[in-house]
C-alpha cells in the first residue's frame, strides 16, 4: 500500500462532507454531495482558497469546517445535563450547503474552528458487518449513532414476544439516535441483510455535537411546526420529536424535487415558496403518449406533499417542481411511519381527495401511477 500517493487535501475533503452528512442527515446521500461539492467549489472560487484548505476566519462560505465548527462551538458549555426534553438533532437552517442563508450562530462562533473539526472528526470510525450480525439490539444502552455507506439493513421490533421486521434501510439512511437522544433503551434492532459498512459517532461526542446545540433552531422551527395543519393532532412532544428528525432542503426555481415513477423515501412540508405538482399520464386528455406534464395541483407553506407514495407503498405518482425558490422540511420513510401514525387518517382522507379529483380530469379509468413513467 505504500506506495499508493494519497493527495493532499482529499482525506479532509472526505471527512468535511461525511461531518456534514451525519449532522443534516440529508435524505439523498448522492443529492447532498453534489450540493456540497458544488458550493465548497463555488466557496472556493469566490474566496480562491483550495477546497480543503484550513477554514480561514470567514464561516459560512466553507460548508464543512464552518458549519461543524459552528455547530461545536454552539455546545462548547459542557454542562452535559440529561436532556428530558427531545431536542432537535439534525435540523439545521442552512442545510442546503449552498444556501448563503442568514445564520444567526456564526456571529457567536468565537472557537478555533479546525480545532473543533478535528475533535469530531477523531470519534468517527468505520464498521463492517457482516450478513445476520446484530448492529443493535432492542433494549440495550445506547452506545452510538450509525450512519450507512452501505448495505440493507432489517428493522425488527420485538412487542408482546412477537418479533417483526417494520421496516428496511437499503443502502442509505442513519439509526441509533433516539437512544442517544432521549436516554431510552434502543427501540428495535438492527439486523445486517448483506455485508454492509458504517460511519459511526459514539454517544458523548453524538450528543455535544449533535443534540445539544439545537435549544435555538428548535425555536426557530417550533412555531412553523405547530401551523402546520396536518400536524395540529399531534400533542406537542410528538412534534417536537419531528422537530429532532426533520431535516431542511433548500430548492431553485424549477428545479424537480420529486420525480414521478421513482422509488420514495421521503416525505415534504414546505417552509417557504410554492411547489407544482405535475403529472405525465396516458389519458383521453392527454394523447401524446404521455410525455407531456401537466399541472395538476399547487402546494403551499405549510402544505406537505410526497405523501402519497409512501402511504401506498408504490412509486412516486407525480412530479414535484419548486416554483421560485423553495425551503422544504424533509422527513425519511422511517420516521414518517414511525410519528405521522396519528396523522394517517388527515393524509387518507386527503388522498382520496386526489382521486375524486382524478376522476374529474381525466376520466374515470386513469391509474395514478403510469408505469411507462
Ligand atoms: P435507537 O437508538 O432506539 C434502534 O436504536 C433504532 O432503530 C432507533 O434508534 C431508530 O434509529 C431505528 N421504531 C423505533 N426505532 C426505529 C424504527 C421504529 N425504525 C427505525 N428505527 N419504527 C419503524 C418505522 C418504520 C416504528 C416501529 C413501531
Ligand atoms: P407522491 O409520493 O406520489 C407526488 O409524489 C406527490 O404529488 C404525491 O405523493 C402527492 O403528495 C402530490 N394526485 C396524485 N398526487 C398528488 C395529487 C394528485 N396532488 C398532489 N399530489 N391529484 C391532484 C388533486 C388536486 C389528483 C390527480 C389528478
Amino acid at each position: 500500500m505504500s506506495h499508493i500517493q494519497i493527495p493532499p487535501g482529499l482525506t479532509e475533503l472526505l471527512q468535511g462532507y461525511t461531518v456534514e452528512v451525519l449532522r443534516q442527515q440529508p435524505p439523498d446521500l448522492v443529492d447532498f454531495a453534489v450540493d456540497y461539492f458544488t458550493s465548497l467549489r463555488e466557496a472556493r472560487s469566490r474566496a480562491s482558497t483550495p477546497p480543503a484548505a484550513p477554514p480561514s476566519g470567514s464561516q459560512g462560505l466553507e460548508p464543512g469546517p464552518g458549519l461543524v465548527a459552528d455547530a461545536i462551538a454552539d455546545s462548547e458549555s459542557e454542562d452535559e445535563e440529561d436532556l428530558d426534553v427531545p431536542v432537535p438533532n439534525r435540523f439545521d437552517r442552512r442545510v442546503s450547503v449552498c444556501a448563503e442563508t442568514y445564520n444567526p450562530d456564526e456571529e457567536e462562533e468565537d472557537t478555533d474552528p479546525r480545532e473543533q473539526l478535528s475533535q469530531v472528526l477523531d470519534a468517527m470510525f468505520e464498521r463492517t458487518v457482516k450478513v445476520d450480525e446484530h448492529v443493535i439490539d432492542q433494549g440495550d444502552d445506547g452506545d452510538n449513532f450509525y450512519v450507512i455507506e452501505r448495505g440493507t439493513y432489517d428493522i425488527l421490533v420485538t412487542k408482546d414476544n412477537q418479533t417483526r421486521s417494520v421496516g428496511q434501510y437499503d443502502n442509505h439512511g442513519s439509526f441509533g439516535e433516539l437512544a442517544l437522544m432521549y436516554n431510552t433503551p434502543r427501540a428495535a434492532t438492527i439486523v445486517a441483510t448483506s455485508e454492509g459498512s458504517l460511519w459511526g459517532l459514539d454517544r458523548v461526542t453524538f450528543r455535544r455535537i449533535i443534540v445539544k446545540n439545537n435549544a435555538k433552531k428548535r425555536k426557530m422551527f417550533e412555531s412553523f411546526i405547530e401551523s402546520v395543519l396536518l400536524l395540529k393532532s399531534l400533542e406537542v412532544s410528538e412534534r417536537m420529536k419531528i422537530v429532532d428528525v426533520i431535516g431542511e432542503k433548500v430548492y431553485k426555481d424549477g428545479e424537480r424535487i420529486i420525480i414521478q415513477g421513482e422509488k420514495a423515501d421521503s416525505f415534504y412540508i414546505i417552509e417557504s415558496g410554492e411547489v407544482s405538482i405535475l403529472i405525465k399520464s396516458k389519458t383521453k386528455a392527454n394523447k401524446d403518449g404521455g410525455n407531456q406534464e401537466v399541472e395538476i395541483a399547487r402546494c403551499r407553506k405549510g402544505q406537505y406533499f410526497g405523501e402519497l407514495a409512501l402511504v401506498t407503498n408504490k412509486p412516486r405518482a407525480a412530479s414535484a417542481y419548486a416554483v421560485g425558490d423553495v425551503k422544504c422540511l424533509v422527513m425519511d420513510v422511517q420516521a414518517f411511519e414511525r410519528l405521522l401514525g396519528p396523522c394517517m387518517d388527515i393524509m387518507k382522507r386527503n388522498i382520496s381527495h386526489y382521486e375524486e379529483q382524478l376522476v374529474k380530469m381525466f376520466g374515470s379509468s386513469m391509474d395514478l401511477i403510469d408505469p411507462g413513467q
